[in-house]
């Protein structure tokens, strides 16, 4: 049984890469149905895969479970953000069920106006933000042994110490400026053309803050990604807006499905018959004698 929702939203999956989730993207797709998919940019990285051809099989499967998608109803548009930006000339065009388009308005089930686009345009300060994750991902032990070997190293020359980790530090200061700088000029847009919200993708940080939440009465969201956290953002039918995890998603679903185990045929309750069964009416049963 597929999840069922209104809408799904999904970003930055930066297929053509290695460093893509691919598989977890194309088990997660697979379990979903919608009736609104918007793919919010970097989806294909095309910047890489100029540089160099990667294409296994598994990113060939999340094509086939989009176009499966269109196929059957779903309506999908994407929004090709600066990875793909090569797509951004068909902007208006279809292809295979799947229109393009540079940015979208979505109104959810309450009746909110919300504006949907990359977002790319919008970061002035950083062009990418896997850096942020990866400078987070250091951890801030190694930081403080390279501190103390950086030290060694300085005090053995007559240097004076010099504080490694505070420098990183203001750097990641610095990133965190940038990623909410990211943010207010969004809402600040989405605000300008009269919009209730924005969902964006870009910067690698899945985020749902609601208009009260948000900067200046503006709802926030972002998709995330699916190199590194595997998210998506998904509208129910009464209009709810949600962010998942989809690896944790994925997980407790197979642990319902198993403990269901639906082979055990002797597990199962056996249900009484409780009423007779019709009897089917078959021509020259009807006894008047014509059949
Ligand atoms: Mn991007």
């Amino acid at each position: 049984m597929r999840a069922r929702f209104r809408t799904v939203w999904i970003s930055d999956c930066h297929l053509g890469t290695a460093g893509c989730r691919a598989e977890d993207l194309s088990r997660w797709l697979k379990q979903v149905d919608c009736d609104r998919l918007y793919l919010v940019g970097d989806v294909i990285d095309m910047w890489r895969l100029r540089q160099r051809w990667y294409w296994p099989p598994e990113h060939n499967r999340v094509i086939r479970r989009l176009l499966k998608l269109a196929h059957r109803g779903t309506e999908i548009t994407y929004l090709p953000g600066n990875h793909d930006d090569a797509a951004r000339q068909f902007d208006g065009m279809e292809f295979g069920g799947i229109r393009i388009r540079l940015n979208a308005l979505h109104e959810t089930a309450g009746g909110l106006q919300l504006l949907v686009t990359h977002g790319d345009q919008f970061d002035l300060v950083v062009r990418h933000a896997p850096g942020v994750a990866k400078l987070g991902a250091i951890g801030y032990g190694a930081l403080l042994r390279a501190n103390r070997w950086w030290n060694l190293a300085r005090s053995a020359f007559g240097l004076p110490y010099h504080s490694l980790a505070r420098t990183i530090k203001l750097k990641v200061k610095s990133a965190c400026t940038f990623v909410s700088r990211f943010e207010e000029a969004l809402a600040t847009e989405a605000r300008r053309g009269g919009f209730d919200g924005v969902i964006c993708g870009h910067i690698h940080k899945a985020d749902l803050r609601t208009p009260a939440e948000g900067s200046d009465g503006i709802l926030y969201a972002n998709c995330g990604d699916w190199v590194e956290t595997c998210s998506a953002l998904v509208e129910h039918d009464d209009g709810r807006l949600e962010l998942i995890d989809a690896l944790a998603w994925l997980d407790e679903r197979a642990a319902i499905a198993a403990s269901l185990d639906l082979d055990d045929v002797e597990a199962w309750p056996s249900i009484p018959m409780p009423l007779p069964l019709p009897v089917p009416i078959r021509a020259g049963r009807r006894g008047d004698g014509r059949a």
